[in-house]
């Protein structure tokens, strides 16, 4: 009863209150540390538990009462309000992200193959053995199998394309294009994740690649090497050369590795690179076998594929040098916020 009669009286005061300095006064006088209502506060702790919550409340809600009315009126005087919005404060720039540095890199490669004429796609990351292995010629307990440390899927087999896994490589999509397009030409621009068991400052469980594939009629070498050369001019830079060295791939014939000169060095031979040459994948002309598997006839059409990764070419670009390519899926912001 008694803090009802000091609301009152307090809201009355207030109402009646005629300058922003006589509100000061008020605010000091009925909330400050010697008013009746701080005093009715100190009591507090001597009371017992039930009583205590009781008047708690009730000294709660009249302060809350006093302090709206005191800011209701100041702001009826046209003075500062507690809660007052200044609305020509700058604002503050929330932290803007950016695409990761590998998406950035695919969007670039995309952009560059788009020129020749060639087009994205993607084909599934879980495929099966055929696309994998088999129907690039690798049949099954073929040794070259080895060479990519396959993760397999836990799943019952397809009766007809074998087994389940994780894919390796991004040749999958070759016998898929073919299938796709039916009739070539094809210009084909395949990116997509790959899983291998390998782990190391060059090597990651999952790894991207970019694999084109080229097919017509009179397709032949130079027109690989044309395409390796626009690559390395347009990603690395002007001066940069690529090279094809012999290799073996079960889907290609003949095969390569394909070098381009070292940008940290610009091919005279560092630490980085030894020879002043850096691999970034493999290439050659399509193995006759494979036309045939993707219904393609090999007496009429020829063709040439690379695959390359694209954190392996991302890494060698002049003025990254990026010694581990772990660090582009380490979730670390000091080192991505650099791209
Ligand atoms: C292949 O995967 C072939 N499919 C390439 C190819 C395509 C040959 C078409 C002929 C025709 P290779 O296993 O060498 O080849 O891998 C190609 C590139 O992928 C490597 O040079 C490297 O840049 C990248 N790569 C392979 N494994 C990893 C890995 N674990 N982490 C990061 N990059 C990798």
């Amino acid at each position: 009863m008694q803090l009802l009669n000091l609301k009152n009286q307090a809201l009355a005061l207030i109402d009646q209150a005629g300058s922003p300095e006589e509100l000061k006064q008020l605010q000091i006088d009925l909330l400050g540390r010697k008013s009746e209502l701080n005093q009715t506060l100190k009591t507090l702790a001597k009371l017992p538990p039930e009583e205590k919550i009781n008047l708690g409340r009730q000294v709660n809600e009249t302060k809350n009462a006093i302090e709206s009315a005191l800011n209701e009126r100041r702001q009826q005087l046209g003075g500062r309000t507690d809660q007052w919005l200044d609305v020509t404060a700058p604002g503050k720039q929330p932290p803007l992200g950016h695409l990761h540095p590998i998406s950035q890199a695919i969007e670039e490669i995309q952009r560059l193959f788009e020129h020749l004429g060639f087009t994205r796609v993607r084909y599934p990351e879980v495929d099966w053995d055929w696309y994998v292995f088999e129907a690039l010629n690798m049949p099954a307990d073929h040794p070259a199998r080895d060479e990519w440390e396959t993760i397999f899927i836990d799943a019952p087999k397809h009766p007809k394309l074998g087994q389940m896994v994780l894919t390796t490589h991004t040749s999958n999509g070759q016998v898929r294009e073919m299938e796709r397009v039916k009739t070539p030409p094809i210009r084909m621009l395949n990116i997509g994740k790959c899983y291998r068991r390998q782990q190391d400052p060059t090597h990651t469980v999952m790894f991207h690649q970019f694999e084109g594939l080229v097919i017509d009629k009179g397709i032949s070498i130079p027109h690989l090497k044309g395409t390796l050369d626009y690559f390395g001019r347009e990603f690395f830079g002007p001066k940069i050369k690529s090279r094809i060295r012999p290799f073996h791939f079960q889907f290609t014939e003949p095969s390569f590795e394909v070098d381009f000169t070292c940008t940290a060095c610009s091919g005279r031979g560092c630490r980085f690179c030894k020879s002043g040459w850096v691999e970034v994948g493999g290439a050659g002309m399509v193995h006759p076998n494979v036309l045939k598997a993707g219904k393609i006839d090999p007496r009429v059409f020829s063709g040439f594929a690379f695959g390359w990764g694209v954190e392996r070419v991302l890494r060698l670009k002049p003025g990254l040098n990026i010694d581990d390519i772990r660090m582009l899926y380490s979730s670390q912001p000091e080192f991505l916020n650099q791209f």
